[in-house]
């Protein structure tokens, strides 16, 4: 098991849009257990392959308190979306950058898992919000890419600060 390097915004290979995983494997079983690994170490409840510089449509979340709900999901596709929610998101690739996100309330997600079996999924709350989180990431997208130009260029500029201040100390 490998704790990974995560990538980190403005990082163009966070762009890359994941390809569906074709191969159910020994390899992809290890690979999932180093993403909850590096997801665990880094405190996150989420993390998506894209993150880890691997281009494959395998995510990873665990919103549960004492994390021993380990959900990983293999070329997930959203059936259905319900309702909407605002939710104060982060991002382990903007390490301290926080931003209100409006996102379906429910989606209804059909997965495989790591044997390749189709499984189906409903998420409600912050795991949905999790599940579209990390559903972008394998497109390419990023939470701040939802907000307003002028919202988004006032983080970035307080992240580039922090780095700055992180960098100096
Ligand atoms: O750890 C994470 N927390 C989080 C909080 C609110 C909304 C989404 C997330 S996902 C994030 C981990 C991450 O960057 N996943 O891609
Ligand atoms: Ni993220």
């Amino acid at each position: 098991m490998s704790v990974l390097p995560i990538l980190e915004f403005p990082d163009p290979r966070l762009r890359t849009r994941a390809e569906p995983v074709r191969v159910f494997d020994a390899k992809l079983k290890q690979f999932v257990a180093d993403l909850f690994e590096t997801m665990y170490a880094a405190n996150g409840v989420g993390l998506a392959a894209t993150q880890v510089d691997v281009h494959q449509r395998v995510l990873v979340a665990d919103m549960s308190d004492d994390r021993k709900q380990p959900l990983a999901l293999i070329n997930a596709q959203i059936l259905e979306k319900e309702g909407s929610q605002v939710y104060q998101e982060g991002c382990l690739s903007f390490p301290g950058l926080y931003a209100d996100v409006t996102r379906a309330l429910k989606v209804k997600v059909k997965a495989q898992d790591l044997d390749g079996n189709e499984i189906v999924v409903e998420a409600e709350g912050p795991l949905a919000v999790c599940i579209q989180h990390e559903m972008d990431h394998l497109d390419g997208k990023v939470f701040v890419d939802y907000l307003s130009s002028l919202k988004r260029a006032l983080l970035l500029k307080r992240l580039d600060k922090q780095r700055k201040q992180a960098a100096s100390a």
